[in-house]
């Protein structure tokens, strides 16, 4: 038998062995029907010892740049020690996978336990209808104080939180205004910290709470590293003296694929801007032009910082923005995109160590607050992200890079430590799993499962716990022209259709077709070759079956306006 290593080709790539255990690959190898949720997955009886959830995402966090997984992105260089510290006292999943990558839709989705075109919010120009079930509301309903802190970005306002306190719309990365309970409040400082500081008060209200049998489920959502990648000032000097290594594939062209890569605007040689993304005075390279939009937006950004920050920024950025000012003229057009590359993974790289700061200081708090115990702390990010692979920044595609988000997930005693899992787990699956913990049904229209058999098991159930998975991608009228597309993806292999783009040989959408362990780069698609045919075949018959499962081509659901009683 062949051993998995496709989700971690990262991992391996970086010189570290496969980590999932023979025994674990066995299983996984079975093929299972899935199975969305039904009305009787529950799990936990309802206590006082009901579990605490502490459920911490970031935006745009890529495997890559997490040293659990191997920090692919830069081994031995970047290091993230509170998420590891999580992944070492529980489990990491290597083959996470968003249903969406896009972030108010993944949100919606994880909230919901449903796929975009249930829950109704598919693309950023959406509004949530916030009046249908959620998790958080059926926790409440339970008897769990429900809060959340940081990230929401779903246009209405949180529902069935005892408390939220939310960044408006994107958030700024500086002196941001968040709305909590509704009213505005303009908070000084950096958006991680600020969020951290946040998270850790609602901790210590919440212990006293779920120490006299109150439990609480605490959604901590940050904003970094999403774009513009702007670091808090103590992390503005890391990676100075390193080069972050160009990913293998930096210079595709894309002639391995069909016609959609060649599609998008987010390339990090032609894309990012120079001031807004790339924190170099645009003016100064190009005395003559108009200043780009965005540009001009960081411009006066930067007038309102807090002004030790921005004597912070001007001091980090300065030298190396002199010296490629200086020769700006002389270089080729190769050495200008390795220098973007350098500036915009290592600006990524610092903005997400604020996360991972946070994220171990939370654990240490939750560790003097005497909840450890009885929490399950999980993280995640809304959907994965490029560091230049295929020379790209942002998300969207069902390749790999966004397609798996990281996730790791502690609850002592009910997880073995240092498990490793690559189950087909996706952002649908919180909702179910969470309502498991906490002894409550969970809903027969929510469409993930509850993961709680696959934790307890240290990632070895007897079926997989799924053998495929859909992906639909709606937002092609956004920012990076992403063409529409939904696929399918097993253990193997994975199946993706342009539904806009015709393929001028079948008049059908366009297919791409990978095998993921002998091409796990995704650099030359099989869709065309006749010696894979009887595998697109098979691909396109497992798609349909998936869009029949989670009714894709069903009339519309009318969202629930009212939430339905829990069964
Ligand atoms: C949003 C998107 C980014 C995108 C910017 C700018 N994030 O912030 O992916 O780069 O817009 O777009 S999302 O989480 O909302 O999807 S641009 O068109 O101005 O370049
Ligand atoms: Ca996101």
């Amino acid at each position: 038998m062949q051993l998995r290593f496709r989700c971690l080709h990262g991992v391996s790539r970086a010189g570290f062995a496969c980590a999932v255990s023979l025994a674990v690959c066995a299983r996984v190898f079975g093929v299972a029907a899935d199975a969305p949720a039904s009305a009787a997955q529950t799990s936990a009886p309802q206590s006082s010892s009901r579990p605490n959830i502490v459920f911490i995402m970031s935006d745009d966090h890529g495997k890559q740049a997490i040293s659990c997984y191997g920090a692919t992105a830069a081994p031995g260089v970047v290091q993230t020690p509170g998420i590891d510290r999580l992944a070492r006292e529980g489990m990491r999943f290597d083959c996470a996978s968003v249903t969406n990558a896009i972030c108010g839709p993944s949100r919606a989705v994880m909230l919901t336990g449903k796929h975009s075109h249930r829950n109704g919010f598919a693309t950023n120009d959406q509004k949530f209808e916030s009046t249908q079930q959620t998790f958080p509301k059926l926790l409440h309903q339970a008897g769990y104080r429900t809060e959340v802190v940081g990230k929401w970005h779903l246009e209405s306002d949180p529902t069935g939180f005892d408390h939220w306190d939310v960044l408006v719309g994107q958030g700024d990365y500086w002196n941001p205004t968040f709305v909590a309970d509704g009213a505005r409040i303009k908070r000084e400082g950096h958006v991680t910290d600020i969020i951290h500081r946040e998270a850790v008060g609602r901790l210590k209200q919440l212990a006293t709470g779920a120490k006299e049998g109150k439990p609480f489920a605490l959604l901590v959502h940050h904003k970094a590293p999403h774009r513009n990648w702007m670091p808090a000032a103590r992390h503005l000097a890391l990676f100075r003296e390193v080069d972050i290594p160009q990913p293998a594939t930096y210079f595709d062209r894309y002639s391995g694929r069909s016609v959609a890569s060649s599609m998008q605007t987010m390339q990090i040689d032609r894309d990012l801007t120079w001031e807004y993304d790339l924190k170099v005075p645009a003016r100064e390279l190009f005395p003559d032009r108009k200043l780009d939009g965005l540009d001009s937006w960081m411009q006066k950004e930067l007038s309102r910082i807090p002004g030790e920050a921005q004597r912070a920024i001007a001091e980090a950025y300065d030298d190396e923005n002199r010296r490629l000012i200086s020769r700006f003229g002389r270089m080729s057009p190769k050495a200008q995109a390795e220098w973007r590359f350098q500036r915009y993974a290592k600006d990524y790289l610092r903005t997400a160590q604020g996360v991972d700061d946070s994220v171990g200081a939370l654990l240490e708090e939750l560790d003097a607050l005497g909840l450890a115990q009885n929490t399950i702390v999980v993280y995640t990010s809304d959907q994965g992200w490029f560091l230049g692979e295929h020379g790209w920044f942002d998300k969207r595609w069902m390749y790999e890079e966004s397609f798996r988000m990281p996730l790791v997930v502690r609850w002592p005693g009910h997880i073995p430590t240092g498990s490793v899992s690559s189950a087909l787990v996706q952002n649908l699956d919180f909702a179910p799993t969470f309502l498991a913990a906490a002894g409550v049904s969970v809903p027969a229209d929510m469409q993930g499962k509850s993961m709680l058999p696959l934790l307890a098991a240290g990632g070895a159930t007897d079926k997989p716990f799924r053998d495929a998975v859909y992906y639909r991608f709606e937002e092609s009228k956004g920012p990076h022209t992403v063409p529409r597309h939904e696929g399918v993806a097993t253990e193997r292999h994975k199946l993706i259709r342009f539904l806009d783009i015709m393929d001028p040989m079948t008049g059908e959408p366009m297919l791409e077709l990978y095998d993921l362990a002998a091409d796990p780069d995704e650099m030359r698609s099989l869709a065309v070759d006749p010696a894979f045919a009887e595998l697109r075949s098979e691909m396109v018959r497992r798609l349909e079956e998936l869009r029949s499962l989670y009714g894709v081509d069903a009339k519309p659901v009318e969202i629930p306006r009212l939430l339905p009683a829990a069964s």
